[in-house]
């Protein structure tokens, strides 16, 4: 594919100006407070009216995978209708042998189509104060790119704070990348709070709790775990009840853990959804895909699962 060769041959000018485009397009729609069919207020998009959805989790540097499934959607006739919607939820990079290659087409995509697509922020793109591992990216840039590597890091960096933190589509679905915040008062303003995590990371536990929580059964009185991650909690069924209460969506979408392609928790309200190989090879790739109608038609997320894909082995 042709994306795939230009993200291959890319020179260091080439990867910034693709970068550029991408933070253009992120700050803009923050701007606008709009994307078409729907609503951005700070890190939450909430879309209202489309036609077509397709989501993607983890890639972790697994630009095969990603390239694959871009070709199965047919990507280029796709994203040319504003209305059809690309959801990514974060996890471009680390792990897998090709950061750089997955970044650099996630940026031609938002920049490209920009009302198509949508960025999600995952853990691997969290701000500098939170220590994780294994983070390879600035080696696999500065091995890549040599001197100039280290201004290219900086604004990935810098483009990461704008990326989306949650997004809603239509009463029915609520995307994040890692899971859902257990705090009361955080549940109770939720559009407040999502829309402010990035600028409130210091001082509060959403931007953390949002990149890095794991749906789990849980008995405890307070709904919630500390995580053996060393950053987030395990937040148990009550939570995930309360979050589609409060945004009144009916099934929750995340990636974050490797899975055969996908899993159900929380008596099927919770869809794990996974769409790397390559540094998991004992897992599956999977993506989704449905239209306006059949989205409409969901109740759970169990009902989620039909439109789950694997894609095709080359
Ligand atoms: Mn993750």
């Amino acid at each position: 594919m042709q994306l795939g060769q230009s993200a291959a041959n890319a020179s260091a000018s080439d990867f910034l100006q693709k970068i550029a485009q991408a933070a253009g397009a992120l700050q803009a729609e923050r701007q606008k407070k709009s994307i078409a069919g729907g609503k951005v207020s700070g890190g939450l998009v909430e879309i209202q009216e489309l036609e077509n959805l397709a989501v993607i989790s983890d890639l972790h540097g697994d630009s095969k995978s990603l390239l694959r499934i871009l070709s199965e959607i047919r990507y280029e006739q796709f994203l040319s209708n504003p209305m059809n919607k690309l959801v990514f939820l974060g996890d471009y990079v680390d792990r897998g042998s090709d950061s750089v290659g997955v970044m650099y087409a996630a940026c031609h995509l938002k920049g490209t189509y920009p009302d198509s697509v949508v960025l999600m922020r995952g853990n691997h793109e969290a701000p500098a104060e939170f220590p994780f591992s294994s983070h390879d990216l600035p080696y696999e840039i500065e091995e890549r790119f040599g001197g100039r590597g280290k201004v290219i890091h900086q604004k990935l960096l810098s483009m990461f704070k704008t990326l989306t933190l949650a997004t809603v589509v239509r009463q029915k679905i609520l995307l994040v990348h890692g899971g859902l915040p257990t705090e009361d008062a955080v549940i109770a303003n939720f559009r407040e709070s999502i829309a402010t995590a990035q600028e409130n990371h210091v001082r509060s536990k959403v931007l953390e709790e949002l990149l890095w929580n794991d749906p789990r059964q849980i008995d405890t009185e307070q709904g919630w775990e500390m995580s053996r991650r060393g950053l987030g909690r395990h937040f148990g069924s009550g939570i995930s009840r309360r979050w589609l209460l409060a945004s009144g969506t009916k099934a929750i979408v995340r990636g974050h853990e490797p899975c055969q392609g996908f899993w159900l928790d929380h008596g099927d309200t919770v869809m794990t959804l996974f769409s790397c190989e390559e540094a998991y090879p004992k897992f599956k790739a999977a993506y989704l895909m449905l239209n306006a109608d059949q989205l409409d038609g969901i109740n759970d997320a169990g009902d989620l699962s039909r439109y789950v894909r694997f894609p095709k082995l080359p």
